[in-house]
């Protein structure tokens, strides 16, 4: 017996079907989100590295400067990821033929045309953003809610645009496409007025909403602060939570860097669950702060992932992952990030979710504990290499070496 197959046993005993487990791993896509390639600088203002109450650290040599650079770097991440992807971009990822240039509030689909046919050929869907940060247009940290009527018109003009960019991209693929709004606003210091900012955001909300789109999932994301914004958010966790459960088809995305750090997500996942059909989430990594490091396979990730298969919400929560970390190999950041993802859900997938709630619901606590704790030790890396190798990646231990050859290669020469 090979050590799959008698690990398969081992689960078999408890009661899980691995091959069930795999099948569905296989089929829940990973939205991969473009930005750790470059950064989050995007390349309609080359210049800028990310402001805007987000900001990327580290000067690892390599990043991407162009959609060719960014996509092959996004290939290659792919080509050690198992399981099925989609990507996410942002709207400051639009691509300009030579000599072209369109502001933000000017961003059409044409723009993101290349991205279509790059998701195309590769059969993986795409997750759009508006990109309402590093841009001059964001005065004294404020977007939407700015009480500047340019500004926030700017701003208006921006998301209604990417709605539209959105609703055409799934179109072109016929399927649904997540579009999210992160907004920075906030204030450094102490507010005289924290209604009337929200008022404003809820108004702009109305109006970027107005249209209903049949390829578009919206959602809103919350924060508790920004960089330099650290006394008030205006789109707090409560504000966009009441918007989106009085709005039906807005979502309230849940990113677990944006919590009191003894807060958790995990538990959040099932209370919105209770509410909603639809849970889009960023999957990051805090460290004392929003600090989106790479996400490691931690006792938050999967029990974020435990949450979502005990739930049976597996279509409903949409998973997003959100990192950037620009002080170690990107696409070897991706990879790690992406790979942990899997690794968690197949790691909930293979769980005896059933038992361990009857007991909980029988009250035999101390048998729950006792099987909680011994699946702990099962045979998990035996499984995960499997799917590795039925899914054509190269198991853990011999892809480092492929980004090594492709560091040395590509990224070594770039400027
Ligand atoms: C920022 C949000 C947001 C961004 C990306 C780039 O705090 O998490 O999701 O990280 O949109
Ligand atoms: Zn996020």
């Amino acid at each position: 017996m090979n050590r799959y197959e008698g690990a398969k046993a081992q689960y078999a005993a408890l009661g899980v079907d691995v091959e069930e487990a795999l099948a569905r791993l296989a089929g829940k896509p990973i939205s991969i989100h473009c930005w750790q390639g470059d950064d989050v600088r995007g390349f309609d203002r080359p210049d800028g590295g990310a402001t805007g109450g987000i900001q990327t650290t580290g000067d690892y040599p390599g990043r991407a400067r162009s959609f060719a650079e960014l996509t092959a770097d996004f290939d290659q991440a792919c080509a050690l990821i198992p399981g099925k992807k989609r990507i996410n971009l942002h709207a400051c990822y639009a691509v300009f033929a030579p000599g072209e240039w369109a502001d933000r509030d000017a961003l059409t689909y044409r723009h993101f045309a290349a991205w279509v046919d790059y998701a195309k050929a590769r059969g993986i869907g795409i997750d759009f953003n508006p990109t309402a940060f590093s841009h001059p247009m964001v005065r004294g940290g404020l977007t939407l809610s700015s009480p500047d009527e340019d500004v926030r018109r700017f701003w208006i003009r921006h998301c209604l645009a990417c709605r539209r960019i959105a609703e055409d991209i799934g179109q072109a693929l016929g399927d649904q496409v997540l579009h999210n709004i992160w907004i920075p606003d906030g204030l450094k210091d102490v507010p005289a007025d924290r209604l009337g900012p929200r008022l404003r955001l809820k108004a702009a909300l109305d109006e970027i909403f107005a249209q209903p789109l049949p390829h578009v999932i919206d959602c809103v994301e919350s924060k508790v602060f920004g960089i330099g914004l650290e006394s008030y958010t205006v789109g707090s966790n409560e504000f966009y939570m009441a918007y989106a459960a009085t709005h039906p088809g807005v979502y309230n995305l849940l990113d677990n860097g944006h919590y009191h750090p003894t807060e958790t997500v995990s538990d959040k996942i099932p209370a919105l669950l209770a509410f909603f059909d639809k849970l889009p989430l960023h999957v990051t990594r805090p460290v004392r702060w929003d600090s989106d490091h790479v996400v490691l396979l931690d006792d938050e990730l999967l029990e974020i992932c435990k949450e979502i298969v005990r739930c049976g919400a597996l279509q409903k929560v949409l998973i997003g992952l959100d990192f950037f970390d620009a002080s170690i190999n990107r696409v070897a950041a991706w990879v790690v990030g992406a790979r942990n993802a899997q690794r968690a859900l197949l790691h909930a997938l293979l769980l005896p979710h059933n038992t361990l709630a009857a007991l909980q619901d029988a009250g035999r606590f101390t048998e729950k504990m006792a099987l909680a704790e011994d699946c702990k030790t099962l045979p998990f890396g035996d499984i995960w290499a499997h799917y590795c190798q039925t899914q054509g990646v190269p198991g853990d231990g011999a892809w480092f070496e492929i980004i090594q050859r492709y560091e040395a290669d590509i990224l070594a020469k770039r400027g």
